[in-house]
């Protein structure tokens, strides 16, 4: 496992003093690890004299501006540009995700590497022809990148963390620990927060973005969707649907009901909650929270998504909600019915 850190780190600093660029990708749909772990990254090698972006489909979205990413840190993919960025691209690193097909769009231009890096804590099948960094230990790609940057620094004898770098990676750790409080969080994280903390993060102002900073919008989307939740298997299982009808009457924003499924599972007895949502292009996408023994990566994938044992996900076309609903029933019911 390490040696692979290592000889990822190495193919990196060859790219020094070059002008071919490391691409860095992070998964469609950014969440404060993917983001901050890919800038913390692309911040790092820049220090390093290493051309290097982070690219994705869509702008940073809103609730994670609040890190204030340099708006030259990213590139916005366009495939009408793909073989032009294919040219200046060096080589491909995807953090937090491991397939170009968790990328959207920019999968394209991931796939035209042929020797990708990854650096991921996601349990992967994927085969790849670069080195592959994965840890499904580490609470957050965060961790990783910090190990990656380690070995960095031991290389080049530079320090390489600034306080952007040092507090993208902690949002990282906040995000997929929620902050610090998820069975994932280990010591590592802690002794990984402590080096952050010591140049420059700021867990204060990231807990207030990423958990608490709220508006009236939201909490009536979030109002209504919990009072309509429907229980089913002896109040194991907790399901609810977000219509683009409702987001319209409540005036709030597509992202608004991330964390509803978190906050469903939080309902006592419930050991499996389901967030339904219509998305704007009439997708179905479901957010899947779970405690002991439901396994939200392994009922993800079955539905072609993924994730971690806790908290997974995955969309689904050309359905409507309720018919994804009844599918989702009848899958959970082979796990939960026989207890209830
Ligand atoms: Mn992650």
């Amino acid at each position: 496992m390490e040696d692979s850190a290592i000889r990822i780190a190495d193919r990196l600093i060859s790219f020094a003093n070059t002008e071919s660029a490391v691409q860095i990708f992070p998964h469609v749909r950014v969440d404060g690890d993917s983001l901050g772990s890919a800038a913390a990254m692309a911040l790092v090698l820049r220090r390093l004299n290493i051309r290097s972006s982070v690219v994705m489909d869509e702008p940073i979205p809103e609730r994670l501006t609040f890190l204030e990413i340099p708006e030259d840190l990213v590139i916005i993919y366009d495939p009408k540009r793909k073989d032009e960025y294919c040219k200046s691209q060096g080589i491909a690193l995807a953090v937090d995700c491991s397939e170009g097909s968790r990328m959207g769009k920019s999968g394209q231009l991931y796939d035209c590497c042929s020797e990708p890096l990854v650096i991921d804590h996601h349990i992967s099948s994927g085969e790849s022809k670069g080195f592959r960094y994965i840890d499904p230990l580490a609470a957050a790609a965060a961790e990783l990148v910090l190990r990656i940057i380690h070995i960095l620094e031991d290389k080049t004898g530079k320090k390489l963390l600034d306080p952007l770098s040092s507090n993208c990676l902690m949002v990282g750790l906040q995000s997929d620990t929620g902050r610090f409080s998820y069975q994932n969080t280990t010591p590592e994280t802690f002794r990984a927060a402590s080096e952050l903390l010591e140049n420059g993060a700021n867990v204060y102002i990231n807990a207030y973005n990423l958990f608490d900073l709220t508006n009236v919008e939201r909490m009536r989307l979030i109002a209504r969707a919990m009072s309509e939740a429907q229980f089913f298997f002896g109040g194991r299982l907790a399901l609810t649907v977000v219509t683009q009808d409702m987001i319209r009457d409540c005036r709030a924003t597509d992202d608004a009901s991330d964390g509803l499924a978190s906050n469903l599972r939080d309902i006592k007895g419930v050991v499996a909650s389901f967030a339904v949502r219509e998305t704007p292009d009439g997708e179905i996408r479901v957010n899947i929270r779970s405690y002991q023994p439901f396994d939200s990566a392994a009922f993800a994938s079955s539905f072609g998504g993924g994730g971690h044992q806790r908290a997974a996900g995955f969309t689904v076309t050309g359905k409507q909600a309720d018919e994804v609903c009844a599918l989702i029933l009848e899958k959970a019911g082979e796990v939960l019915s026989d207890r209830s």
